[in-house]
């Protein structure tokens, strides 16, 4: 199956001289903090200076929000990377949690000059959430590290 985690790397531009933020959510840890390392890997595989990469921690995803827009406020950055992991459970937080969220990173885009990148999983099992942090569906902090650089040299594509 496809996915983004297999790249063709000679379509990014280099990375060098950017700077990416990463905001993480100390929820479900397991597979927020595989995100991260995954995310970092690939920064620094592109080109991007270990000074450069610039990682807060938050409680919880509903917290990412206002960690990225902390970051987007505080610090000079190019892009911005939201990385956790919601997992459903027995009541409706998974849909409110989800969906604010989504909507507070969707605002940061349309309000800022700086790109914040989606790596929220919303997995219905923790099976999901395996697959896609370095399991067979590949890690989702490749895809959000790819996504920075490449949203960072917009203008450049
Ligand atoms: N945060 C997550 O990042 N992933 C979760 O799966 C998750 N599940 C939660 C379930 C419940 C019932 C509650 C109340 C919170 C959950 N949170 C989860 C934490 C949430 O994102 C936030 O950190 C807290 O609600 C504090 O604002």
């Amino acid at each position: 199956m496809h996915h983004l985690s297999d790249y063709d790397a000679s379509t990014v531009p280099s990375a060098e001289g950017l700077s990416v933020g990463i905001v993480v959510a100390d929820w479900n840890d397991r597979y927020t903090y595989s995100m991260l390392e995954a995310t970092k890997r690939t920064l620094l595989a592109h080109g991007i200076h270990e000074n450069d990469i610039l990682v807060k921690h938050v409680p919880g995803s509903f917290e990412l929000v206002y960690g990225c827009k902390w970051m987007l406020t505080h610090n000079s950055v190019d892009a911005v990377i939201a990385i956790g992991c919601v997992i459903r459970g027995d009541t409706p937080h998974f849909d409110y949690i989800c969906q604010g969220t989504t909507q507070g990173l969707t605002e940061l885009n349309l309000q800022g000059d700086i790109p914040v990148i989606y790596g929220l999983l919303t997995c219905n099992t923790a099976e999901q959430a395996e697959a896609r942090c370095g399991g067979v569906l590949g890690n989702k902090g490749d895809e959000c590290a790819i996504a920075a650089i490449k949203m960072a040299s917009i203008g450049k594509l």
